[in-house]
């Protein structure tokens, strides 16, 4: 085995991130992954905007290693309204963002929601916090917040019958705050309101998943030639949870619905990003066997580590603490790194909120200390790995 680790990444949320690059670096990161949040979705990123980026980042002497992400518009999703001009505009971007060398795009195909949790602040055994999704009380929200018509047929009797008692006896504030919760978007971007919400759903349901999937692959029709004159790969995040929730379709969550999309569009261009931790919340999902099957499509990775109920609830744990063994995807990545000429670049996805940081505000999901020690482990991971295969 090739003695190189993949490439140690952090996601940065730009200038407004309350972490500095100078912090990143001792953290131990060699790449950055981040975004130009404060360009509005669907607007071409200027040449001057991303350059901007790359100095900051060359000044503190990191590559721009992925972005994370391009968001793709709701209109390319639905294929609605000015589609095309935004289509447009996304191969504009992705043209502006190679020709100053960056390689690698991450995107997802979520509708109106990205990664939905109904508690950001969940107290773990040895009181650091944690991100939590909770059945139960995402039933609270689908049938009396949202009032969604038919929502009940998503849930047991019991969910139901326990999402009422909640509902009749909430804790005081604990209804906004499930709300705020389930609509909060990317750190740093607006989230979705419930008026867009509701809107939103009707316009899904009419869509399915089978008309969900046509768009995306019509979205990567149209992006993919551009990818393949420019040099870059796309790769597109699981969806987070992996299964369907509030009645929107999901096309990203499982190995089918992933080689399904491969097969509809099958250049090596479409490319996916593993996320342990959206994939490992999916009782349908074998983890090593998505990679095995997948490796190739694979050009940057999400470590993060999740706890499963049986009802489909989960949380957080830390990276060495959940249901998914990192240890052996890592192992897997290192040998299907071998057949590459580049480094895989993978980043420390969430951390919890621990020590220091639990006095902090901090994006959730996105504080220091938790994603330090994350990375501090993944990489003795790696180096272990990859020192024993030396001395084999
Ligand atoms: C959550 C992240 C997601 C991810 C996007 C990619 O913490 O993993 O927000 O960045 O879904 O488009």
């Amino acid at each position: 085995m090739n003695p190189i680790s993949l490439l140690p990444a952090w996601r940065w949320f730009g200038p407004g991130d309350s972490i500095s690059l100078e912090e990143i670096r001792q953290a131990g990161a060699e790449g950055i992954v981040t975004a130009l949040h404060h360009i509005p979705h669907g607007a071409v990123w200027s040449p001057v905007e991303i350059g901007k980026r790359v100095a900051e980042l060359g000044k503190a002497g990191f590559p721009w290693s992925v972005v994370e992400s391009v968001p793709v518009h709701e209109s390319i999703k639905t294929r609605t309204g000015d589609f095309r001009q935004l289509l447009a505009n996304y191969g504009q971007t992705l043209r502006n963002l190679a020709s100053f060398g960056i390689r690698t795009v991450c995107y997802n195909f979520m509708p109106v929601l990205d990664w939905t949790r109904t508690q950001l602040d969940y107290e773990l055994p040895d009181h650091s916090r944690a991100l939590r999704f909770d059945r139960t009380e995402l039933a609270v929200f689908d049938m009396f917040i949202l009032e969604r018509a038919g929502a009940e047929k998503d849930y047991s009797p019991e969910t139901i019958k326990n999402a009422a008692s909640l509902f009749r006896n909430p804790a005081p504030g604990w209804l906004d705050r499930l709300q705020a919760n389930i609509l909060m978007g990317v750190p740093g971007e607006s989230s979705a309101t419930l008026e867009d919400l509701k809107r939103s759903i009707q316009v899904y349901q009419a869509i399915g998943p089978e008309g969900l999937l046509e768009n995306l692959a019509l979205f990567l029709e149209a992006v993919i030639p551009v990818c393949e004159e420019s040099d870059i790969q796309m790769v597109i995040h699981p969806d987070d949870p992996p299964f369907d929730i509030l009645g929107l379709p999901r096309i990203a969550g499982s190995l089918e619905e992933l080689q399904r999309l491969i097969q509809r569009v099958p250049s090596p261009r479409n490319g996916i990003c593993f996320c342990s931790g959206s994939l490992g919340a999916g009782s349908q999902n074998d983890l090593p066997l998505i990679l095995e099957t997948l490796g190739d499509r694979v050009h940057f990775v999400h470590f993060r580590n999740v706890h499963n109920l049986p009802d489909g609830s989960f949380h957080e744990t830390a990276h060495l603490g959940g249901d998914v063994d990192l240890g052996q995807l890592m192992e897997m990545l290192l040998r299907i790194q071998e057949r590459r000429s580049e480094r895989i670049p993978y980043r420390p996805d969430h951390g919890l909120q621990m020590l220091d940081d639990l006095g902090k505000t901090t994006f959730p999901g996105y504080s220091l200390i938790g994603r330090m020690k994350g990375l501090a482990e993944l990489r003795g991971i790696s180096l272990g790995i990859t020192a024993s295969t030396r001395r084999n």
